[in-house]
């Protein structure tokens, strides 16, 4: 596996962009384009046919952890009715009707597939692929070959995922954590379970492989004048997810390998002493698993903050507010992400000093995702906004997320956490923080770059329709479940009627359900328009956004290449509302529109800015 010949250039200590940066370090040697349908379009190297691959794959899945949540929503409001249209077809032997076991696989899959399957390829593998060579000035990711595997590595583990339903005794059912022992031989004897394991490792190793490219792209393949602090915020996003990823993942793995040895081998890792002599601790699982799984939450939804920074920005046409201070907030939760695990384990009976030292920790990462969401308020304070559909998902995140933090501090805290540990509460927390977050920054990012990725522009009518009935209802379903965990509802109950003091929520469930099947309706004018425009739509301009990031000084869609000579950076992204742009007759400036300082030594470790005698200030190292 060779890095592609980017990466020559020697670095001159302070960060001054790209290690590239003169004729003659193979920067501008422009690779030729694969012949063959199947090396061009099926097994490619280039980053952008691989983004493409996993926007599709992810869209795929999203569509089927979508039906799963309506078929949720059905069950948990009118128990013990058959479900219409597809109930025959889906749970036939059931006459219909979803079965105590079919719901505990339901959300078990739901949970998994929209973590695992949907979000992850459509943000992490989709928008980090197709993005961030063209974001830094790069002909493509630093590993084509390990690009192309981890892509195939996925789709690998989503096939291994989906045999799991067309097995004996069915897909797993102990749900999207996989707790032990519910999740070893013992709990679920069938080899779904065993497929999930096997999917979830190599859905991991695809991950791995994804992050150590982009860790090497980022670091190895700026484009001259790139410096850490000329970054869109959107790189930033997807170079801290990774080093999450290259960090935690192999946690994951660890623990599925152990799972695996127990399932299979028969092994006592997992299971406790009292069934089997002197055994294992199934408390181990959750600590193995929640080492990964909280940084989890930050890996998807880093990136979503990333690219909603540099939206709100470029559509309130005003530099991003406080960009380093953003980037630190980032930071920031990245490091704290590592060390608050322990607030989904506060009823395992834990020790008061262990548990107090969780909760404060999670306590102070919610100063940072404060400062993110000053910064925000900031940017749009004053700004000349321009209400395009991706400017409309951005704000719907900036609300829902805002909302979502702060139920978080009821569950940070231990003696709240005691009494909302597993019920809706929790659900309706983590679905408005971060469900709700990644589906309206995976929105507003395919909107927004959907010209540059296939060369068209989607509708803008539809898009609005598409985006107001997803806001209201999105919102309406997760702040519903909010308010049932809130009564006392526990998650994971089958038939919630069945118990007394849970019967006078069946009302509210049923409004929520049906703010979930238009939640799930309105999906199809985004079905529609995606399609539609993929064939029929407008052809795009360069630039449809006027914006200056890199990706949008090069073709839609751009070429194999990227680009015709590497571009030779001299700004901030955010560079909007400028003085010297108005001269230009417009209120923008490029990344690479000069002028630059003819200094051989340009590249030096930052004693002067850098930028242009025009004033721009973003990334001055
Ligand atoms: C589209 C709208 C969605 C609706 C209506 C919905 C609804 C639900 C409901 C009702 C449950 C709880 C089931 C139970 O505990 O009995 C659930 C669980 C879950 N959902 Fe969603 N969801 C949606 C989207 C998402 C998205 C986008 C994600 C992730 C990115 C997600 C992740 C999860 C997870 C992880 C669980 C926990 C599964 C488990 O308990 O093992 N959901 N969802
Ligand atoms: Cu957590």
């Amino acid at each position: 596996m060779t890095a592609t010949d980017q990466s020559q250039g020697g670095d001159a200590g302070g960060d001054a962009g790209g290690p590239g940066g003169g004729p003659g370090d193979g920067l501008e040697e422009i690779p030729p384009e694969p012949a063959g349908f199947l090396r061009r379009h099926v097994f490619s190297t280039d980053h952008k046919v691989i983004g493409r691959q996993f926007l599709f794959l992810g869209l795929s899945f999203l569509a089927v952890g979508g039906v799963m949540a309506m078929l949720i929503r059905w069950q948990l409001a009118r128990p013990g009715v058959p479900v219409p249209v597809v109930g025959g077809l889906l749970f036939g032997r059931a006459g219909g009707l979803i079965s105590p076991a079919a719901y505990t696989a339901l959300f078990t899959m739901h949970g998994t597939i929209m973590i695992f399957f949907a979000v992850t390829p459509i943000l992490i593998g989709g928008f980090g692929n197709f993005c961030l060579p063209l974001l830094i000035g790069a002909r493509d990711m630093a590993f084509p070959r390990l690009n192309l595997a981890s892509f195939w590595t996925m789709a690998a583990a989503t096939a291994v995922l989906t045999a799991s339903f067309f097995v004996p005794l069915g897909p797993p059912q102990a749900g999207w954590t996989a707790y032990a022992t519910l999740s070893t031989a013992i709990g679920a004897p069938g080899v779904g379970q065993t497929l999930w394991v096997v999917a979830i490792y190599l859905n991991g190793a695809s991950s791995v492989m994804g992050a150590v490219n982009y860790i090497t792209t980022v670091i190895r393949l700026r484009a001259p004048g790139m410096t850490y602090l000329r970054m869109p915020l959107t790189v930033w996003g997807f170079f801290l997810t990774s080093i999450l990823n290259a960090l935690f993942v192999p946690v994951l793995a660890a623990a599925m390998v152990l799972l695996f040895f127990d399932r299979v081998f028969g092994t006592q890792f997992f299971v406790a002493g009292t069934t089997v002599g002197a055994g294992g601790d199934p408390i181990l699982y959750q600590h193995l698993f929640w080492l990964f799984g909280h940084p989890e939450v930050y890996i998807l939804i880093i990136p979503a903050w990333g690219i909603v920074s540099d939206l709100l920005s470029f559509f309130a046409r005003k530099p991003a507010f406080g960009y380093r201070v953003t980037v630190a907030a980032l930071v920031g939760v990245v490091i704290l992400s590592t060390v608050v695990y322990g607030h989904h384990m506060f009823t395992t009976g834990m020790s008061p000093l262990l548990g107090e030292s969780f909760m404060v920790l999670t306590m102070i990462i919610s100063v940072p995702t404060s400062l993110l969401f000053l910064n925000w308020l900031g940017t749009l304070w004053r700004g000349a906004s321009r209400m395009t559909t991706p400017m409309l998902f951005c704000l719907g995140l900036v609300f829902t997320f805002g909302v979502g933090g702060l139920t978080g501090l009821y569950l940070a805290d231990v003696v709240a956490d005691m009494y909302l540990h597993d019920t809706y509460f929790v659900v309706g927390h983590f679905h408005l923080i971060m469900a709700a977050a990644l589906l309206l920054a995976s929105f507003a990012a395919i909107y927004f770059w959907f010209p540059k990725m296939f060369g068209r522009m989607m509708s803008e009518a539809l898009g609005k329709w598409h985006f107001w009935p997803t806001f209201v209802s999105l919102n309406v379903v997760f702040m519903g479940q909010l308010l049932i965990g809130y009564a006392g509802m526990q998650r994971r109950l089958y038939d919630p009627s069945v118990y007394e003091f849970l019967r006078p929520l069946l009302p509210l469930n049923r409004f929520i359900s049906r703010a979930a099947y238009v939640l799930g309706a309105s999906q199809l004018i985004f079905v529609v328009n995606f399609f539609w425009s993929l064939f029929r739509g407008q052809k795009a301009p360069k630039n449809p956004w006027a914006v200056g990031t890199l990706e949008w000084t090069v073709a839609s869609p751009p070429p194999h290449h990227n680009f015709d000579r590497i571009p030779v950076v001299v700004r901030g992204p955010h560079e909007l509302g400028h003085p010297a742009a108005r001269a230009l007759g417009k209120d923008w400036l490029g990344q690479d529109e000069g002028p630059v300082r003819p200094s051989a030594d340009n590249a030096t470790d930052g004693s002067t800015d850098g930028s242009p005698p025009d004033g721009s200030t973003e990334g001055a190292a």
